[in-house]
């Protein structure tokens, strides 16, 4: 294994979820920080498009967490989202975001999270080679192909995007 500058402990844990997985894709650190999809564009050198955002929503009725991963370069339409589902969503504050994940918006993987939720992928990220999701913390993403997107959350790729 190649050297690496250490992880932050919620790094590190996307990394070892990743690798439990059988994947071994690289959890980066970008100094100049990934909170947002525009600034994990930007320190990567990427398009926004290519980020993936792992959103949460509440799906209102059953209580139940909904993971969303959306191009960065999309709003999700939550209408599209309650059809899909047979029921309405909501946004979820950052408190229910920590306690469905284990993890702080803005950092916040598609996979690994405490418990699990509802995968829905956004269709537009699977028209790029390489996509970028973040890895646990406000600095840290990872690369990988839509497809292995797919593997790792078990979602659904679906029309999500507000048009
Ligand atoms: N690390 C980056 C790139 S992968 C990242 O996590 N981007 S993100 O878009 O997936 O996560 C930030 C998102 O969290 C924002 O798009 C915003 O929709 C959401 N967010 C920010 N603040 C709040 C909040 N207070 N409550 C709910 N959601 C929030």
């Amino acid at each position: 294994m190649s050297a690496e500058a250490p992880k932050k402990d919620s790094a590190r844990q996307v990394q070892e979820a990743l690798a439990a997985r059988g994947f071994d894709f690289e959890v980066r650190e970008f100094p100049a920080g990934t909170r947002t999809a525009a600034e994990a564009a930007t320190a990567i050198g990427c398009t926004l498009g290519q980020i993936a955002k792992s959103l949460i929503f509440r799906a209102e009725k059953t209580d139940r967490s909904v993971l969303i991963i959306a191009s960065g370069a999309n709003r999700v339409d939550e209408k599209a989202v309650a059809g899909i589902l047979g029921e309405k969503i909501g946004r979820a504050d950052a408190d229910f975001v920590r306690r469905m994940t284990g993890f702080a918006i803005g950092g916040v993987p598609p996979l690994g999270h405490a418990t699990a939720s509802v995968a829905l992928i956004d269709r537009d990220l699977l028209a790029f080679d390489e996509i970028w999701a973040a890895a646990g913390t406000p600095n840290a993403v990872f690369r990988l192909s839509p497809k292995d997107l797919l593997i790792l959350t078990g979602g659904e790729v679906a029309d999500i995007k507000q048009v």
